[in-house]
């Protein structure tokens, strides 16, 4: 359970998992369908073992929350975690006329000279989504991708599903349904998305005035990005959580592919160095009730002491 959990799925990839080609060129052991648990009375669940940027899960959370798909809002918050993946789009556009950025993820981490070269393309990249707005509508867009399904949903009528008021509604009105869903993955739409969704699909459960949530999230990149999912997922359960009035229960995280990337083995084996630390708590502006009104001021992590952050490539 908790944090422990997380440390034994990584023991566990790095035992028994296959080692595996993926899309990124980059190599993974993995291993395919997992679960961890966090009960979320116990405390806030980021890892202690190393830190966490909390500030970043929270403003990607709450781009999510206004259904918006632009890194503009992410960038304006000093957040670059969503950077390579617009940039991919411009570099690959005929509108762009700087120097050759073919595979950059890789050849950044290779060459010495060639990273210096992609670092001033994305200064420049960042530079102009924020200035410029017709840039940023065309190149700082990620298609439809999490914000757009989950407030935004385009049916076959033309019109849109708001998912994520309707899950708070039914929460609210009908908590003992089975039918508390929210689904990013959207066929259709795929094609359109610069990657397609990741967390997939989550669920609400309410029992004994507690809100539970699961998450299936499809492919989990367990050092980089299951660190914070566990930390937005639960920082979105309590937000809901607190709206309707209900207590906080369970975070349950169901993994597809669970890899650990080959670049970052080494990372990974210096945290379960570590020992676990107490667990933060989170502290919500109780002035604001509905989710669609927080911003980045009006939650708090307290007591968060972790370990010292580790730096990993990320894979593009
Ligand atoms: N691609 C891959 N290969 N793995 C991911 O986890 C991933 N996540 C995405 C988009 N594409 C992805 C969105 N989420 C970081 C964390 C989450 C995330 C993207 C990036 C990340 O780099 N975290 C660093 C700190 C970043 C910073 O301080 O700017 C970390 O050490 O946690
Ligand atoms: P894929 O689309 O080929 O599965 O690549 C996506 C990679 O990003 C994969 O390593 C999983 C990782 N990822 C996460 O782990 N969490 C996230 O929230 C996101 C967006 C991506």
């Amino acid at each position: 359970k908790g944090e422990q959990a997380y440390i034994n799925l990584c023991k566990y990839i790095l035992q028994s998992g296959t080692k595996k080609e993926d899309r990124t060129n980059t190599g993974t052991y993995s291993v395919f369908g997992q679960q961890m648990r966090f009960d979320l009375s116990e405390g806030f669940p980021i890892l202690t073992t190393k830190k966490v940027p909390f500030k970043l899960v929270a403003s990607e959370l709450l781009w999510f929350i206004k259904g918006d798909t632009n890194i503009r809002y992410l960038l304006e918050n000093k957040n670059n975690i969503w950077n390579e993946w617009a940039f991919e789009k411009w570099v690959d556009s005929n509108e762009y006329t700087g120097p050759d950025m073919t595979n950059f993820g890789n050849r950044s981490q290779q060459d010495p000279e060639f990273n210096k070269l992609y670092q001033s393309q994305m200064d420049l990249f960042k530079e102009k989504v924020l200035t410029d707005n017709d840039f940023a509508r065309k190149f700082g867009d990620l298609g439809s991708v999490y914000g757009k399904q989950w407030r935004q949903w385009k049916t076959s009528q033309n019109e849109t599903i708001d998912q994520l008021k309707e899950v708070i509604e039914s929460i609210r009105t009908n908590p003992d349904s089975r039918r508390h869903i929210v689904s990013a993955w959207n066929p259709e739409d795929i094609p359109t998305m610069a990657l397609p969704p990741c967390h997939t699909l989550f669920q609400f459960y309410v029992a004994d005035g507690k809100l539970s949530c699961q998450l299936y999230q499809r492919s989990a990149d367990v050092f980089l990005g299951v660190p914070f999912n566990i930390a937005s997922y639960a920082l979105l359960t309590h937000l809901i959580a607190h709206e309707c009035n209900l207590e906080v229960g369970e975070f349950v995280h169901t993994l597809g592919d669970a890899h650990i990337y080959t670049n970052h083995i080494e990372q990974v084996n210096m945290q379960l160095g570590r020992d676990r630390r107490s667990l933060p708590k989170l502290v919500i502006n109780k002035e604001k009730d509905s989710i669609f009104d927080f911003e980045l001021t009006d939650f708090e992590l307290i007591n968060y002491n972790p370990h010292p952050s580790i730096k990993a490539p990320i894979a593009v």
